[in-house]
């Protein structure tokens, strides 16, 4: 196998030393990002692929010619309709993974992304600048940071791409650039030689934006040329993690013609860093809605998952006899356990 080819590793089985190997969690650190199987069970990859393929056009149709950028317009992020959805976005492996990165406890996680979104191999030759079917390479920080990435040792923030297909089947392999040492010239600081940032404009196709580049910012080209040079490529079957982050050089390849490949992306920050913004519509926006899908799961959820999305936590000021009783009073019929937040809410006996 090319040694331009990442395979990915399993994680640890059972967890008791934490779900990521040491090697695992050191590649995160010091390259920027780590490849793994297992953290999923077969079973719930399964469903969601099922769930998935039900909303998206088929490979091939009139509607999947039209699809040719990140996301899914809002149409399959968290919360979800699909439980699959939701159990992956919150799943104790993924949480406890993340949260072993950053070194910090689970419910110092708050989620900042969930979305699933298909890429197609479609057959339209007009690759317009905003075209995501081969990526110019970049790093993500620009539209998910108000600020710029802290200096590497310091991460705030753990990104993911869990694959739902094959790359056999649908090419689309994601590159990536390991970062090799802190001397590394492909990683100078700060990070600004990327479409979007500053004055530059965003341009998201490959040869458009180094096209435009060379003439907004020729003295970036020699670094480019680098990264490209540099390019690892994912291999990826269903279940598959790529673990990476803001301020990992990466990018999408080309799909095989008609294929289409669908991945669920997901981001995490520590609790404090609220200038790594959440990129969808406030969790709280979608408690109207008439399954009630949010509501039973918060109630049913544990104290950690809770905490990821930012639910006051035991201990929090939030807590007193009246919020006891009146978060029963929203959620109790769902089966929320209120006794967490009771035993140590500071008016308790
Ligand atoms: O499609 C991929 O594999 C990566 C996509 C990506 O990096 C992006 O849209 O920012
Ligand atoms: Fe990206």
């Amino acid at each position: 196998m090319s040694a331009r080819v990442l395979t990915p590793t399993p994680v640890n089985e059972p967890a008791t030393k934490g779900v990521l190997s040491d090697a695992q969690v050191s590649s995160w650190r010091n390259a920027g990002f780590t490849l793994v199987d297992g953290v999923f069970s077969a079973g719930l990859i399964g469903e969601l692929q099922t769930d998935a393929l039900q909303r998206f056009p088929a490979a091939n149709s009139a509607a999947a010619e039209t699809i040719n950028d990140f996301g899914s317009e809002g149409g399959f992020v968290f919360p979800s309709t699909s439980m699959a959805f939701n159990a992956v976005t919150l799943h104790p492996k993924l949480l406890a993974a993340v949260a072993q990165l950053l070194a910090v406890a689970v419910s110092d996680l708050r989620l900042t992304q969930s979305d699933l979104w298909p890429k197609y191999g479609n057959s339209t030759t007009d690759r317009t600048a905003f075209n995501n079917q081969d990526q110019r390479i970049h790093v993500d920080y620009p539209n998910h940071l108000l600020a710029h990435p802290t200096p590497w040792h310091r991460p705030e923030a753990v990104e993911a791409i869990l694959y739902l297909s094959d790359v056999d089947d649908c090419g689309g392999a994601t590159a990536v650039v390991a970062r090799e040492g802190d001397d590394d010239p492909a990683y100078p600081w700060p990070i600004i030689d990327t479409p979007g940032v500053g004055e530059l404009d965003y341009v998201n196709d490959k040869a458009s934006a180094e096209a435009y580049l060379q003439k907004a910012r020729p003295e970036a080209v020699a670094l480019r040329e680098q990264l490209y040079a540099r390019e690892q490529y994912v291999s990826y079957r269903p279940g598959t993690l790529l673990l990476y982050r803001h301020d990992t050089w990466h990018r999408g390849t080309p799909m095989l013609p008609g294929a289409l490949r669908m991945a669920h992306n997901l981001s995490f920050r520590r609790a404090e860093c609220e200038w790594i913004s959440t990129v969808h519509t406030g969790w709280a926006w979608s408690l109207y809605e008439q399954q009630k899908t949010l509501a039973k799961l918060i109630a049913t959820a544990s104290l950690d998952q809770r905490a990821v999305l930012g639910f006051p936590q035991p201990g929090s000021s939030y807590w007193c006899d009246q919020t006891v009783a009146a978060v029963h009073a929203r959620y109790g019929m769902y089966g929320m356990d209120m006794t967490p937040y009771r035993s140590v809410s500071p008016s308790s006996p």
